[in-house]
């Protein structure tokens, strides 16, 4: 209840909500291709609130579409900003609730057009269990949201309940193995095992792939000489805010 009336005050004066970035490299040459919008949450008497909470707490209360579409707002805000030394995506992640929003796929091109940012630069993250959950709506908004240019990415690959049908059938471009799987690489053999048939299935279908929890060298090399085409970690960068994002971008250009 608290939490609740808190969310929908932060909401309304946008204050206290803010994103955070963790860049995304290039496997084969670790340049900067991008960055995904983290949610964080501070509130004066709740502290820092975790985003799967307020996520969850967001769906419970029907606040998931206001809170979902400022994410998507103030992303594609910033995104606009780092353009200047070459293209950058950004990634940003989406529940079911919000793909399931009637209004969604009409939205976020109207976000797109007011915050000045190309559909190729955005990719939408979206778990397992988000897509079974939407199956029969979802797919018709996923093919528009495509069309459209924007990228579709599958996120925490292997975790959620899986129908591998859907990678057949939706227009994914990008499938993230989840850091799961990657924390005991390069010595575990199970991991070692399911991140090469995860990586000969993607590349099988046609999608890219992004190793998420890459934590150290070693992982990294293992990722990259499977194959892998884009690194996320501890061990390149952690989420940061805008203002640090963008400061390094301005060093590095
Ligand atoms: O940033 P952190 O590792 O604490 O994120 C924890 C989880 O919260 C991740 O699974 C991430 O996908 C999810 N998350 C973060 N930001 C958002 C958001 O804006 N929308 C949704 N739906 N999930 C988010
Ligand atoms: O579920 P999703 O992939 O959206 O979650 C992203 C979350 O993973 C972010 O909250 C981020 O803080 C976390 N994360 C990113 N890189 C690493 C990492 O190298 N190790 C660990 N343990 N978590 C990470
Ligand atoms: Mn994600
Ligand atoms: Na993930």
């Amino acid at each position: 209840q608290a939490i609740e009336h808190a969310l929908r005050a932060a909401l309304q004066q946008g204050e206290g909500l803010a994103l955070h970035y963790q860049p995304l490299f290039a496997a084969s040459d670790r340049t900067l291709v991008g960055a995904e919008a983290l949610l964080r949450w501070s509130h004066a008497e709740l502290g820092n609130v975790s985003p799967l909470e307020a996520v969850m707490v967001a769906e419970d209360c029907g606040l998931i579409v206001p809170l979902g579409y400022w994410v998507m707002r103030t992303a594609c805000r910033d995104a606009a900003q780092w353009q200047a030394g070459g293209p950058l995506r950004v990634s940003v992640n989406i529940s079911a609730r919000q793909l399931g929003d009637p209004q969604f796929l009409e939205r976020v091109m109207d976000i797109l057009r007011e915050e000045g940012l190309p559909a190729h630069l955005l990719e939408i993250e979206l778990t397992e269990t988000v897509l079974m959950d939407n199956m029969e709506a979802g797919a018709h908004t996923l093919h528009r949201l495509s069309q459209l240019g924007i990228h579709l990415a599958i996120d925490d690959f292997g975790t959620g309940y899986s129908s591998l049908a859907y990678l057949r059938q939706l227009p994914m471009r990008r499938l993230k193995i989840d850091r799961s799987f990657v924390k005991d690489l390069p010595g575990q053999e199970h991991s070692r095992t399911i991140v090469t048939a995860i990586v000969a299935l993607a590349h099988g279908l046609g999608l890219q792939i992004t190793a998420e929890g890459v934590e150290t060298p070693e992982q990294a090399d293992y990722l990259v000489r499977q194959g892998c085409d884009v690194l996320q970690g501890y061990l390149f960068a952690r989420p940061m805010p805008v203002g640090e994002f963008q400061a390094q971008l301005q060093e590095g250009t």
